[in-house]
């Protein structure tokens, strides 16, 4: 039983106590375990951007039963993907590492203005796979984004009935130029779009100094902004003021130094952990079991 744990969890008083079970076994694995922090390993990424741009820089990535493996080996919280990928694994890893069913996922063959993903699994397989966690992303700034809010909403209502949290990938794109996805303004306002939707876990990308919003420009001349620990620190705060577990993305493969240099911001800002991608699974498994170490201890370090 851990404090920090505990007092987080506090912040979901009035949840069933399944979501409640789940979100502290997400909590209480891995290397964080205990420490209010976590690191997931993400890879629907095969879905998203294709096979080659996904696994060709590390081979063994086109095989399902490596990820699941990397994530146990570096000691992650949780490992997320698409139905094929878990479907592939679920029997060897259910009850040993926490299992995030990506329930919706969307492919980068079709065009950009109304972007939305399918619904590729559901919350009956999520439990029949012994899933901790659906996962969901919606895209705040397409066409298409209040079809996606409200299908959100009756996924997690089913989801909470049978005791699933729901973790959100909120990405803002669509009608927007891609300045604008990373906007400090437009990310804080996707964390409190997931939160006020009923997301338990929040996913954003870490924000930029970009304030892209006439209408909010007045409002951000007194919020600090400057640092990425600062944009990080203003994103919690719209995540209801931190009482709601707010992660990062990785993004595209970095250098080492760049990866751990933005972590260490990420961690400083308040930040509850970090969903890394690409900058694992596309390094040798050395490589990648040593940087998710090294991203765990920054984060460690601050809880
Ligand atoms: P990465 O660490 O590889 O960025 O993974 C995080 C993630 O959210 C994936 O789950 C998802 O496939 C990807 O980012 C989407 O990236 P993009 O928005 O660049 O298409």
């Amino acid at each position: 039983m851990s404090d920090k744990v505990e007092k987080i969890l506090a912040n979901y008083a009035g949840e069933n106590p399944g979501v409640i079970g789940n979100l502290r076994r997400l909590l209480n694995t891995g290397r964080l375990a205990g420490t209010g922090k976590i690191v997931i390993l993400p890879v629907d990424q095969g879905f998203e951007h294709g096979p080659a741009r996904s696994f060709a820089p590390n081979p063994p990535g086109y095989d399902p039963a490596y990820h699941p493996a990397l994530a146990v080996e570096a000691g992650c919280n949780g490992y997320a993907a698409p139905l094929g990928f878990i479907e592939s694994i679920a029997y060897e890893y259910a009850g040993r590492l926490p299992l995030i069913l990506k329930v919706n996922n969307s492919d980068s063959l079709g065009g950009p203005d109304t972007p939305c993903s399918a619904l590729t699994s559901s919350v009956d397989d999520a439990l029949r796979l012994g899933c901790a966690a659906i996962g969901y992303t919606i895209y705040p700034g397409s066409g298409l984004r209040n079809q996606m809010y409200q299908d959100l909403r009756d996924l997690i209502n089913e989801a909470r009935a049978v005791g699933l949290p729901t973790i959100v990938w909120s990405y803002p794109r669509g009608d927007m130029p891609k300045e604008a996805e990373t906007a400090i303004d437009v990310a804080a306002y996707a964390a409190q779009i997931a939160c006020q939707l009923g997301a338990h876990v929040v996913k954003v990308k870490p924000p930029t100094e970009v304030v892209f919003q006439d209408a909010a420009k007045k409002s951000y001349e007194n919020v600090p902004i400057g640092t990425l620990a600062e944009r990080i620190q203003h994103v919690v705060q719209a995540a209801f003021n931190g009482k709601r577990i707010v992660i990062f993305s990785g993004g595209a493969a970095k250098g080492t130094e760049a990866v751990l240099e933005e972590i260490s911001e990420i961690a400083k800002g308040g930040g509850y952990g970090s969903i890394v991608g690409r900058n694992a699974f596309q390094r040798s498994n050395a490589d990648a079991v040593k940087l998710l170490h090294d991203i765990m201890d920054l984060y460690a370090a601050q809880a």
